[in-house]
């Protein structure tokens, strides 16, 4: 029986799910009533999304109830509440996702089977929220559900952007963006909180009153809530992610239509409302724009506001605060949030400055997500006194405050008239993590090597993870059933028990059923690419994949070059025994990258050239998919062989696709970079394709003069392919297309491209041998499942618990619990 934390007299006991009898005709009647009284359609009216609709929200009415005793027992316990922050949730589709958690999906298949619909299409149906660009915004999604799932009180808080990530198309190969609009329907999960806002303002000046600094500021906008209750598994928990939309202050200006000026006065709300309009679409590249710094403050203050007012609502005594609030920064976007809770609790609440550093602080913790220095924000002094004039003065006096503990004055938070963010944070943080083993080891001897050396203490590491409940057991229905019969249930809230597979290896019939899933899963995407792609492949082929952000440091290109050079050496002697592969590529490049934005053509180019040779047909395909997003990585990962994590050693931070790969039993090709080291110690370096130089290495390695035309030279293979894109082998319309391409790779080639070529080619062809024995194969595939167990964002999230916000998790009373 659970432990009665939140024990209230008269609260309504939470149905603990067991007990929950929800019949498919209990569920067929809510869908019904939806239907008919919300959304005001009559069954034979209604569309696919209404239909859609109506489900969502008769599953949401049963989330809505472990949701209000989640956080009744939250109140009533008085424990400690986890806040992340986040400018990014990269959330994809929910629908699936509640269901699951619910444990409903029998039911609902059954009570749409009965309405005549199919369960398929209609999950088929919901847009895919896009509330982020890559790694981090989707690791904020996995923690929250995973937050649920352990049972930590716990609220998200993010802009409810009215457009996400853009919509990429190919049009003759280039990329295309399209707005995305995943609001154009009625949203299904979130609940409007019209009484939940704040006001906001910006710009102005600052006045001395007795001491006491007043801001005066110019403008101001409304900052209004959004709720989408976050379900966890087996539906024990529930959360709320909180997403704030700007508001004007006033509404609209009645004199000036009275006057006839019609779109005069509609002027307020429009910009008003520009701050959550869109999510800024970089990805590891710094935004020096003052609408992003607007959106950064614009959620980091109503989030933080919404703290303190629910602190208050509880307890008097401020000093508390950290001992009730633990507030996470995700990488600096919210960085102001030090300023400005210094601002709230010395300005607002009259608490001595000093003591509101020191509070601040031991609420906040930041998570750093990158060492590129072009995406460490800094902010120009000038512009961050304009728009926030107080939070100036206070960034001045945090570093003044931090600089008196320094012998000599060697960090600071202000340089060359900016702010340095990650300075600010690592400042105004108990605690500071990295994101894998590597890349936490590489904050403490790079980045903050200063400020590590003044705050030993600080960094901590925190491996990334992924929910199982997404990524193994919905994405992959084939292993997640097989998995459950050979070990139970137990898993999914508990994936180390993966590790009780491996005595099943043993047994022809394991093995022999995991292979089975695997193909199956792959004919699902030949298909899929065949009726969508207008592509044929064997569907036996070798699955290689790589899908992220197309960025240099990924180095899609090295993955590109190699796949011409095959081609190549395939075309020359078509009956060498080659290994059928099929080369696989999704992802977005920021619209204002350039050199992004020319991979994705190339990679486009050379897939019609490849594609269109009947000589290497057999054994090679190459598929660029269009539009990644969350959904098609959930489409894509249970078919992949081959797991391509090839970054340039040291650039990585984590990675959170490599481990979602592993743990569907593809085998990974990759450097020792992020959590790749992370992942090859635990699967074992013989179920692991390495490659390539160490991230020391690689800094060794850009000294040598002409590195790169040295690593061209020595391998005829790079500079054949090199050769061919330089003379126009696939634009020859534009011979010349890519010669910023190649000229860059021959004479800077600052991540590395060339020189680790070779290596990476080798890697592969060890890769091609070792799949045509495909006994072997899926055996190192299912020891892949096997030992991937803890990169589960369940343990990530107990790791933040117990190492950074000093947190507990609690436990809804069931209906057995003696209530007093
Ligand atoms: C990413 C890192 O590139 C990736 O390695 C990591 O797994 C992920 O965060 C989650 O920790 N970073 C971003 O997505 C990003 O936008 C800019 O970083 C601050």
């Amino acid at each position: 029986t659970s432990m009665t934390v939140g024990r209230v007299a008269n609260a309504p006991v939470a149905s603990a799910l067991e007990g929950d009898l929800v019949t498919s005709a209990d569920l067929r009647d809510s869908i019904l009533r939806h239907l008919t009284y919300d959304l005001g359609k009559e069954p034979e009216m209604a569309e696919i999304h209404d239909w859609r609709i109506a489900l969502s929200l008769a599953l949401r009415e049963r989330i809505v109830d472990h949701w209000f005793a989640s956080m009744r027992t939250a109140r009533h316990s008085g424990a400690k509440r986890v806040y992340y922050l986040s400018m990014e949730f990269l959330i994809g589709r929910l629908l699936e996702d509640s269901m699951v958690n619910l444990g409903l999906e029998e039911a609902a298949d059954r009570a749409l089977t009965d309405l005549g619909l199919n369960l398929q299409d209609i999950l088929a149906d919901e847009p895919d929220a896009a509330l982020g660009n890559g790694g981090l915004g989707r690791l904020a999604a996995c923690f929250m559900e995973s937050l649920a799932t352990v049972g930590c009180p716990a609220f998200g808080y993010g802009i409810r952007y009215e457009h996400g990530l853009f919509k990429q198309r190919f049009v003759q190969g280039r990329q295309v963006e399209e707005p995305e609009d995943w609001l154009q329907q009625r949203p299904a999960w979130e609940f409007e909180r019209s009484d939940i806002a704040f006001k906001l303002c910006f710009g102005g000046e600052v006045s001395e009153d007795g001491g006491k600094a007043v801001w005066h500021p110019e403008e101001a906008v409304v900052a209004k809530a959004y709720d989408t209750p976050i379900i966890s598994w087996q539906g024990r928990w529930a959360n709320t992610l909180r997403l704030w939309s700007a508001r004007p202050l006033h509404g609209f200006d009645l004199e000036r239509f009275n006057r006839g000026e019609f779109a005069a006065a509609a002027e307020p709300e429009a910009l008003a409302r520009t701050i959550s309009r869109v999510l800024y679409p970089d990805d590891t590249t710094e935004q020096g724009k003052e609408l992003r710094l607007k959106q950064e403050f614009f959620f980091t203050a109503a989030s933080l506001r919404d703290i303190l007012r629910r602190f208050e609502a509880e307890h008097d005594n401020l000093r508390l605060l950290p001992q009730k609030a633990a507030i996470q920064l995700n990488d600096t976007h919210p960085a102001i949030a030090g300023p400005e809770m210094v601002r709230l609790l010395h300005d607002e609440r009259g608490m001595e400055l000093d003591e509101a550093i020191v509070t601040a602080r031991a609420c906040l913790s930041y998570t750093n997500h990158t060492l590129m220095p072009e995406a460490l924000e800094r902010w120009p002094e000038h512009l961050m006194h304009r728009l926030l004039p107080r939070h100036m003065q206070l960034i001045e006096r945090i570093d003044a405050a931090h600089a008196v503990k320094q012998p000599t004055r060697q960090v600071s938070a202000l340089e060359h008239g900016e702010v340095k963010m990650g300075e600010l944070a690592f400042m105004m943080a108990h605690k500071v993590n990295g994101v894998s083993a590597l890349h936490t080891e590489l904050m403490k001897s790079t980045v903050f090597a200063e400020l590590h050396r003044l705050h030993p203490d600080r960094i901590v590491n925190q491996t990334n993870g992924v929910t199982p409940r997404r990524w193994v057991l919905s994405a992959n229905r084939r292993l997640s059933a097989l998995i459950t019969d050979t070990i139970g249930e137990g898993w999914v809230d508990d994936l180390e028990q993966l590790e009780q597979l491996e005595p099943y290896f043993g047994d022809a019939g394991f093995l022999d059923r995991y292979a089975a899933a695997k193909r199956e899963n792959k004919a699902d995407l030949s298909n899929w690419l065949a009726t969508e792609m207008d592509l044929k492949v064997d569907p036996t082929a070798l699955f290689d994949v790589q899908i992220k952000r197309i960025h240099e440091y990924k180095r899609q290109h090295m993955n590109l070059l190699e796949t011409i050079a095959l081609w190549k050496e395939i075309a020359a002697n078509p009956d060498a025994g080659w290994t059928p592969r099929v080369k696989i590529f999704a992802g977005k490049a920021a619209p204002g990258y350039v050199f992004a934005k020319e991979i994705v053509h190339l990679i486009n180019e050379v897939a019609a050239v490849i594609n269109a040779d009947p000589v290497t047909a057999p054994y090679l395909k190459v598929a660029f998919l269009p539009n990644y997003n969350v959904t098609l990585a959930e489409r894509l990962i249970p078919a992949a062989d081959l797991s391509e994590q090839i970054s340039t050693a040291g650039k990585e931070a984590s990675g959170t696709g490599n481990m979602k790969f592993a743990l569907n039993g593809a085998l990974t090709v990759g450097t020792l970079d992020g959590a790749n080291v992370e992942i090859r110690e635990r699967v074992g370096e013989e179920n692991f394709f390495l490659f390539g130089m160490t991230a020391d290495e690689v800094i060794a390695r850009r000294e040598v003069p002409g590195h790169a035309a040295q690593a061209i030279e020595a391998d005829a293979r790079l500079a054949g392919a090199l050769a061919d894109i330089g003379e126009g082998r696939f634009s020859p319309d534009d011979p010349g297309r890519y010669h910023g391409v190649t000229g860059n790779l021959s004479h800077h080639d600052y991540f590395l491209v060339c020189s680790d070529f070779t290596a990476y080619w080798e890697a592969q062809r060890r890769i091609d041998a070792a799949f045509a024995d495909q006994n072997a194969w899926m055996r190192m595939a299912a020891i892949n499942t096997a030992r991937s167990g803890w990169f589960s964002s369940d343990r990530a999230i107990r790791g933040y618990m117990a190492d950074i916000w000093n947190a507990e998790a609690l436990e809804v009373p069931g209906p057995g619990d003696v209530l007093h």
